[in-house]
């Protein structure tokens, strides 16, 4: 096995203790069987399945932070944080693909798409019936959840108050997003004089960033007793009085960025990755988002193709899934319109015609060294003071490397 797949099946591993414990949990509770065994259904649909990238980052960046190999206790505690990330994730996804009417997920059907597991079907139909708005209560439970794993874990811990506040925060910042992202884009209303390059930044940054990027760094930095009153130190070649930056706000200044340049790559993947390596078909473009492609496309165009994105943008239609799993019936309900395919077409011609890859290449391009160049502006030994200016000696300091290895991670990614 690899060393990248070992690393994977450890994590993974870890699952298994947090699934249990929050199924137990429910058993204590006096749930019925029913009510435990749908529970353990969708831990197990939503939570597992992704790329990890979020919730591996946190045992990544405290390896780093301390600067040696974790204990086994050590790694637990920092993976049971790591999945709680994704437990976020897993709660926010379930209800996006209710909001965006998606059909695939990871491959599978979205889980509000997916058979109901515990009522068989009836005699006439012999299809078991979806999960359907049951998922409105999926979702939360998962949010939940991450809470009930904190106090089980983390109670003791002098920067618990911290992590809570923190998952708080963030899960708040993303509804923001979320809700920007809905408004900017009502269905029936289409209107692309109300998208903007600045609207969509502020659309990604709540939406993506803070939970993606800033939420694993910030939750291993607090696991490992960096306080907001310590400070990085600059470089003597710096020339700034206080010599010194605050720790958040570093991992704030580089980590946006770098999650807004993760989700134009989930933009330009929506319309541009085959579903099959994707795991979802993309639905931006009939959903009338506010995408980096159309507000790109929009700035290339001509007149003609102006009024051809006007015609055609956010127009239901009929989408097929050739996405794995094409056993299922992934035709969208109401999407049934022939037109519809048709608009979704027309628009990719657009795309396509303006170059669309072309710009996008180039805009990756840029901003990977961008980013590049800011990460160098942190000090290489990233050596974090307390207040009286003492070096902290029981962490390896907040260096380059905690943004160096997000960034590779995400480069040229193709799903
Ligand atoms: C993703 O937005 C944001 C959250 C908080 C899930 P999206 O609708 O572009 O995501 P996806 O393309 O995965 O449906
Ligand atoms: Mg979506
Ligand atoms: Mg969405
Ligand atoms: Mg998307």
């Amino acid at each position: 096995m690899s060393s990248k797949a070992a690393r994977r099946a450890r994590f993974e591993a870890v699952f298994d203790i947090i699934r249990d414990e929050l199924v137990g949990h429910c058993t204590k509770e006096g749930l019925p069987t029913e009510a435990v065994g749908w529970y353990r259904k969708s831990l197990e649909y939503n939570v597992q399945g992704g790329k990890l990238n979020r919730g591996m980052a946190v045992v990544d960046t405290v390896e780093i932070l301390k600067g040696r190999n974790l204990t086994e206790e050590e790694y637990v505690n920092a993976a049971i944080l790591g999945w709680s990330v994704e437990l976020l994730q897993a709660y926010f996804l379930v209800a996006d693909d209710l909001m965006d009417g998606s059909i695939t997920r990871r491959g599978q059907p979205c889980w509000y798409r997916s058979q109901n597991p515990t009522f068989p079907p009836s005699s006439s139909s012999k299809k078991y019936p979806a999960i359907g708005l049951i998922a409105v209560n999926d979702a939360p439970m998962l949010k939940s959840a991450i809470f009930q794993l904190l106090k089980t874990h983390f109670r003791r811990e002098s920067y618990y108050m911290d992590i809570v506040e923190l998952f708080h925060d963030m899960a708040y910042k993303t509804e923001m997003g979320q809700l920007t992202d809905m408004v900017t884009a009502p269905p029936e209303v289409v209107d692309l004089a109300r998208f903007s390059l600045e609207r969509y930044s502020v659309i990604v940054r709540f939406k993506t960033a803070y939970y993606s990027f800033h939420l694993p760094v910030a939750l291993a930095m607090y696991m490992c007793h960096i306080p907001e009153t310590y400070a990085v130190r600059l470089p003597d070649s710096v020339e700034d009085a206080t010599k010194t930056l605050h720790p958040y706000d570093l991992t704030l200044s580089i980590l946006i960025p770098l999650g807004e340049y993760f989700q134009i790559q989930d933009d330009f993947l929506d319309f541009s990755a085959p579903p099959a390596v994707l795991g979802k078909v993309g639905t931006d473009i009939v959903d009338n988002k506010c995408s980096w492609c159309i507000n790109t496309a929009m700035k290339l165009c001509t007149p003609e193709q102006r009024s051809v994105l006007d015609r055609n943008y956010g127009r239901k239609g009929d989408i097929e899934a050739d996405a794995e799993g094409g056993e299922h019936d992934m035709k969208a309900e109401g999407r049934e319109d022939e037109a519809g395919g048709l608009c979704e077409a027309r628009v990719k011609e657009v795309y396509e015609a303006v170059g669309l890859r072309k710009a996008y290449a180039e805009y990756e391009q840029r901003v990977y060294a961008e980013l590049n160049e800011l990460i160098d502006t942190i000090p290489e030994d990233g050596v974090i003071v307390d207040e009286k200016g003492q070096k902290v000696t029981e962490h390896g300091g907040l260096r380059r490397q905690v943004f160096r290895s997000f960034l590779e991670k995400i480069h040229g990614r193709g799903k």
